[in-house]
């Protein structure tokens, strides 16, 4: 006999248990909440510089600490599982291995964020040997606690990297067929197979660097660990310095390349063409490949015991790394869009405004690496000025254009959206040009009380972080609210 209870309804997605689908969802939910709240401990640390709330310089130090390391955590999942949703098909990734991923990255966030709010851990989002352990004003099992919630982050991205590596090779039979070099040398396709898109190549290119990066993260906290353990454990400061910024730099640059990879999967559905490997696109993300692992010197300028070639060899690194596959996606996008009838939704607009980002925080982030200009922008406000314009003002953006493709936009959306756009950039715009203002005026970056003119600006900048936070949040409910709609509808995904 058969039950006469009756079935369920499934409204949308017919399988049952955890869909692709349904994980990138739980991904996407999770990571924009924690934005949200870092964004409004970001928001706060500004109200602070700007004398218009109070707090404690422990408490914006360890405010800073977590805004900078969540945040960085928090992009590598969201452009993580965004390009995943893409290569799923493409790469026969099973969900299961990103749900362990995620969760092992959720644990790591916890763990550092209880160090944080509950210990006060405060030495900064690099937690830079040895400000951790010398003169501190949190208790040492907030130390040892946050870095091990940095390698449980780390653990949750290689778990995801090494899935990607193997679905490559297993797809495209190796490592050179996932960069398209099959392009060059024909014979290295497998039979029946067609070159690798540029989304697979970007999953190549960042599974390489990132396993090169969580494994000297890896030895990085290791041997913090070592020292937390045992205050006479050796650590050269030079090597350690050298460890940490390969590791902080190459991490915070690789979301890029993952954003990359979703704007090649994301902008042929918007305008209906499509987005094809060539001989340049190899080449370009080769040469990515090759030299982003070495950009990292130019943290160092400052430090005079560096061995001079390598501060030359960082800098010309640095361009080198970004030039060509910034140059090749963005100036690509534009030939896509280029007279193509373009869908005008919040996904395309912000993946278009997000490219503008990448540009404009990508030459800035040039100029600081230059040495004659790293001289006088080194530790200003200039720093944070660019890596936010290319993270809040390109990687995040593309995040919430995903999320909006996620969730299915075939019709153009409500007229009042444009206002939630219009306050979210106007914000997002002034929040900027206060920190290029305050760094060309020499301002310190890090400073729970700048000197002059650090919290005129700071002030003036709260007010453009409130207008920001306010288109924001209209259009995370607006993109929310589709969601729920789609659910019902069984309409979702794309246009
Ligand atoms: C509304 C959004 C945001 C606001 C209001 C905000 C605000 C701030 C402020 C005031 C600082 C301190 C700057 C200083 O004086 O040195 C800061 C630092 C930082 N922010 Fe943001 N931010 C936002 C979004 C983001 C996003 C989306 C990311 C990355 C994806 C990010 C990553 C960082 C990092 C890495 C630091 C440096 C932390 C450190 O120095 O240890 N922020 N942010
Ligand atoms: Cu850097």
């Amino acid at each position: 006999m058969q039950a006469i209870a009756p079935e369920p309804i499934e409204l949308h997605g017919a399988e049952a248990g955890l869909t692709p689908r349904r994980m990138v969802g739980i991904g996407l939910v999770v990571g924009l909440i924690t934005i949200y709240g870092l964004a409004m401990i970001g928001g706060t640390m500004k109200a602070a510089q700007g004398n218009l709330v109070h707090l404690a310089p422990q408490t914006f130090y360890a405010l800073l600490t977590l805004h900078g390391a969540g945040m960085i955590s928090v992009v590598v999942l969201l452009t993580a599982v965004a390009h995943w949703y893409f290569l799923r098909n493409l790469l026969k990734l099973r969900v299961e291995v990103l749900l362990f991923s995620v969760v092992a990255t959720v644990w790591g966030l916890l763990a550092a964020g209880a160090a944080v709010l509950g210990g006060g851990f405060g030495p900064g989002w690099t937690f830079l040997y040895p400000l951790p352990f010398i003169g501190t004003t949190w208790p040492a099992w907030s130390t040892g606690l946050f870095f091990i919630g940095v390698l449980f982050v780390g653990i949750g991205f290689a778990i995801f990297l090494l899935d990607i590596l193997a679905g490559v090779i297993r797809e495209y039979g190796g490592i050179l067929q996932g960069l398209a070099f099959d392009t060059f040398f024909p014979k290295l396709r497998r039979p029946g197979k067609e070159v690798a898109p540029p989304t697979v190549i970007a999953a190549t290119m960042v599974a390489l660097d990132g396993l090169l990066t969580v494994a000297a993260g890896t030895v990085l906290v290791v041997a913090l660990l070592a020292r937390w353990a045992s205050p006479t454990f050796p650590i050269d400061p030079l090597w350690i310095k050298n460890l940490t910024f390969f590791f902080g730099h190459t991490i915070a640059n690789l979301t890029i390349y993952l954003s990359a990879g979703v704007i090649y999967a994301v902008l042929p559905a918007y305008t209906g063409r499509p987005w094809n490997t060539n001989k340049i696109y190899t080449l370009s993300w080769a040469t990515s490949l090759l030299f982003v692992p070495w950009a990292w010197p130019h943290h160092l300028y400052m430090d005079f015991v560096q061995a001079p070639w390598l501060q030359l060899f960082g800098e010309a690194s640095t361009y080198i790394a970004t030039i060509p596959s910034a140059v090749v996606t963005i100036f690509g996008a534009l030939l896509l869009v280029y007279r193509s009838n373009m869908r005008w939704r919040i996904g395309s607009v912000f993946f278009m405004a997000g490219l503008l980002g990448w540009l404009v925080g990508g030459i800035a982030a040039m100029l600081d690496a230059t040495i004659p200009f790293n001289d006088v922008l080194h530790n200003t406000l200039w720093v944070p000025a660019h890596f936010h314009t290319y993270l809040l003002g390109g990687v995040f953006l593309f995040v919430i254009g995903f999320a909006s493709y996620f969730v299915g936009e075939k019709a153009p959306p409500r007229a009042i959206v444009k206002v939630w756009e219009w306050l979210f950039f106007i914000g997002l715009v002034g929040f900027l040009l206060m920190f290029y203002a305050g760094g060309i005026d020499g301002v310190p970056r890090r400073e729970a009380t700048p000197p002059t003119p650090g919290p005129q600006l700071a002030a003036i900048a709260t007010g453009f972080v409130v207008i920001l936070l306010l288109g924001m949040t209209a259009l995370l409910i607006e993109i929310w609210m589709r969601a729920r709609r789609h659910a019902i509808t069984g309409e979702g995904e794309g246009l």
